[in-house]
């Protein structure tokens, strides 16, 4: 199938880096988004979201006219979905007392809507957004169908996960491997025509549901994975152990891989889309369940943590380095950080939170400032919450000169313990059991 003219229905992390790069590689492409912000902001030469990389693309994609920015589809060869799907936050469903998150699919039932008045006979229309297994057949298909065109014969459904890593989005949305699952082998087909635009990866094809699974799967196999870094990190304290340590040695085991573990699990992905399986099945997801259960409750070892180095906490003046939802990223969306810095304001701790790339960024409880000076200068505690590159690379004999506090607390063993001892500060790392 060819393509001239696109439209993409969601500018955030995933919808903008996707609408430019096929814009930059010769198609037309209308931008859609219900958010009139994001728009004006896009229309005069702004950016909503912060990527390495991105502010290059969007601005050669919009200056060639290639893309445009529209708050409705027009008809065109091909629809793209790409909007969120977070969860209810004020409904849970239940399974033999274990509560689960339910997925909030109303943002990608919207989006099929507005496309239903511009489908036209032979079009695509591929749902990128993580979903719940069977959504693409028993969500998206009915809505489409509404147009009178039957998805299959009349016009092409597919779904196609994006799985780039945030950071690194605009590289790993060329060079990944992509899969493409259709609802019949033509539409899958289709939707590999589309991509093959610019993925220069493996592009695989299968069925819509298979390709859904597969997201998740990807997904809650590193959560999983995290949550037994974590649990470790637990055991090691109680054992005396240094996990870190234990870690990097266990992982000279030619088939042992252990991640990190760390304050918690954030981001809109991992965190997430776990429940979208357990939601489906409940009963058959126990260990998605737990693992969920263990990095949604890190935060909360991690307050232990702080309180076990610096004792009661409060009034204590907690310079709280980071609230990104990991290391060199603006994105802070379900941060393990963000609830970290809550819960010791909770405690009556005195916080004072810098995010170097979102410094303006208000919280209810605890107070952000604009530089690392002034998160410091008052601080009887440094807690070190997302490895930034900058943060790795403080120098602390700088660092000693503009604060009184001399005791850090590292929950990512982002710094090199000896040097900041040699500095004259008292380090404790999470999970270094001592
Ligand atoms: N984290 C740890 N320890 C680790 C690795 C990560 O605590 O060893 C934490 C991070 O600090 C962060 C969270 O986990 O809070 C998630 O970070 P991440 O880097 O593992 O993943 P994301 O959410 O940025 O991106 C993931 C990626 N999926 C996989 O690696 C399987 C990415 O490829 C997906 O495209 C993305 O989810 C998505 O959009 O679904």
């Amino acid at each position: 199938m060819e393509f001239s003219k696109i439209c993409v229905l969601g500018l955030g992390y995933i919808g903008l880096p996707t609408a430019s790069t096929f814009a930059t590689h010769g198609l037309r492409v209308v931008g859609v988004d219900v958010n009139p912000q994001v728009l004006a902001t896009l229309r005069n030469g702004g950016l909503h979201i912060q990527e390495p990389g991105l502010r290059t693309v969007v601005e050669a994609a919009l200056k060639s006219g290639q893309l445009t920015v529209s708050e409705k589809p027009e008809a065109a060869d091909a629809f793209i979905i790409a909007v969120p799907t977070p969860f209810y936050e004020d409904r849970s469903g239940e399974h033999e007392g274990r509560k689960y998150r339910l997925a909030d699919m109303r943002a990608v039932a919207s989006a099929a809507e507005a496309i239903v008045p511009v489908l036209r006979k032979g079009n695509l229309v591929v749902l990128e957004s993580t979903s719940p297994p069977r959504t693409t057949l028993d969500l998206v298909a009915p809505i489409l169908e509404k147009s009178g065109l039957k998805a299959g014969p009349d016009f092409h459904l597919a779904y196609s996960p994006e799985r780039v890593l945030p950071g690194q989005i605009l590289r790993e949305l060329i060079e990944n491997a992509r899969v493409i699952g259709g609802v019949t082998p033509e539409s899958a087909q289709a939707g590999r025509d589309l991509y093959a635009v610019f993925v220069k990866g493996q592009i695989l094809v299968t069925d819509a549901t298979t390709a859904e699974m597969v997201k998740l799967m990807e997904n809650t196999y590193r959560d999983v994975n995290i949550a037994i870094a974590n649990e470790f990190s637990r055991l090691a304290e109680r054992f005396g152990v240094d996990v870190w340590e234990a870690i990097s040695i266990a992982n000279l085991h030619p088939r042992v891989k252990i991640l990190n573990p760390g304050p918690g699990v954030g981001g809109h992905c991992i965190s997430v889309d776990p429940w979208f399986l357990v939601e489906g099945a409940p009963d058959l997801s126990r260990l998605i369940y737990a693992a969920r259960c263990v990095n949604d409750s890190q935060p909360h070892f991690t307050l232990d943590l702080v309180r076990k180095a610096a004792g009661e906490l409060k009034g204590r003046k907690i310079a709280a380095l980071g609230l990104a939802f990991k290391e060199n990223v603006d994105d802070l969306r379900e941060s393990p950080a963000v609830e970290i810095a809550t819960l010791l304001a909770q405690e009556g701790a005195v916080v004072r939170a810098f995010e170097p790339f979102k410094p303006g960024q208000r919280f209810e409880g605890f107070e952000t400032v604009l530089t690392l000076d002034e998160a410091l200068k008052e601080a009887e505690v440094i807690l070190i919450l997302v490895g930034h590159t900058a943060f790795r690379e403080l120098d602390p004999q700088k660092v000693a000169a503009l604060t009184p506090a001399r005791l850090v607390v590292d929950t990512r063993n982002a710094l090199k313990a000896a040097d900041w001892q040699a500095a004259g500060f008292r380090v404790f790392r999470l999970g270094a059991g001592k």
